[in-house]
């Protein structure tokens, strides 16, 4: 029988590893022990600024929430996205997957679906939120007297610095063998309304398929909406390349990309899983990447291999 494996994203990916472990040491299906674990860090207001409620909100001030699932057995996969006062999107996102035919709903009409569904509405702002938000604020930071700056100036313009990093991505594999997928997030910190990134874009933010792997991914989600990253690892995989090597070539990609537009660095990072249960991680420069990874009742944290753009 195969063993049980969790990989989660970032330290924080820690509190996500033990939720899913258990989950699947009781016999849950990849995607059940994944959504537990995404769950546990949206509801670990103490591990995170910004997955959840209490993460720091949008340009105006507004916190919307990004999510998407995935089944690797039957492709079966959900999302939503700028979705406001619901506290748990991954599990929201797995209701679009179960109870509509569609794969992404967004906004108002995801809150709405979810309000039908029995969510409850709530507020995600805590105070040291916004006061972090006030002090921070990117407008803030321009000279007295200068016109306003531009609502955001170019692709370089967004980058993560290592203490803001969102996203918690978990990728399971169950007792049967299969894969599962859940990733969710508050998108980026001060991001233009409406802004919608990598994370609840199945094949950008996530990717699973029993037939050749699970990969996820986080960090400046334009750059990686841009190479299709999750789709990309899975099919490196597929093609016969070790998750770790699928990862690197994605971040090699993905430095490669940015390159041509002259964007350095590019704050990426993927993490994979292969049926067989192997796992990889690797990110560009400067991205700090830390990942868990739970087998048997352990969980561990490792730093990912760190992939620099030939200049
Ligand atoms: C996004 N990829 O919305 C997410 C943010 C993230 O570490 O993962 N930050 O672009």
């Amino acid at each position: 029988m195969p063993d049980p494996i969790v990989i989660a994203t970032w330290p924080f990916g820690k509190v996500a590893a033990e939720a899913a472990l258990k989950a699947l040491a009781n016999g849950d299906p990849a995607l059940d022990a994944a959504i537990a674990g995404a769950q546990a860090v949206e509801d670990d207001y103490s591990c995170r600024t910004s997955v959840g409620f209490g993460s720091l909100p949008d340009r105006l001030g507004r916190l919307t929430l990004d999510a998407c699932v995935m089944d690797g057995k039957t492709l079966s996969c959900g999302a939503v996205a700028g979705v406001e006062h619901i506290k748990h999107p991954a599990a929201l996102a797995r209701r679009v997957m179960d109870k509509t035919p569609h794969v992404l709903l967004v906004g108002e009409a995801a809150k709405w679906f979810a309000l039908q569904q029995g969510f409850p509405l709530e507020v995600p702002y805590t105070a040291d939120a916004i006061k972090e938000w006030l002090e921070r604020h990117p407008d803030l930071k321009q000279r007295p007297g200068a016109n306003p700056p531009a609502p955001c100036d170019g692709a370089s313009e967004i980058n993560i610095d290592a203490d803001h990093h969102d996203t918690v991505t978990v990728l399971t594999r169950d007792k049967k063998g299969s894969l599962g997928g859940a990733c969710t997030t508050s998108g980026l910190a001060y991001k233009l309304p409406g802004r919608v990134g990598d994370s609840p874009i199945i094949g950008a933010g996530l990717y699973a398929d029993d037939l050749a792997g699970a990969a996820g991914g986080t960090g400046v989600g334009e750059e990686i909406i841009r190479i299709a990253g999750s789709s990309y690892v899975v099919e490196l995989m597929r093609s016969g390349k070790s998750p770790q090597e699928a990862c690197v070539l994605a971040c090699e990609r993905v430095n490669r990309t940015a390159g041509r537009r002259g964007v350095h660095p590019a704050r990426v990072a993927f993490l994979a899983l292969d049926p067989k249960g192997n796992v990889g991680a690797a990110c560009t420069a400067k991205t700090n990447f830390e990942y868990a990874v739970g087998r048997g009742d352990r969980v561990e944290l490792l730093r990912a291999k760190e992939v620099s753009a030939a200049m």
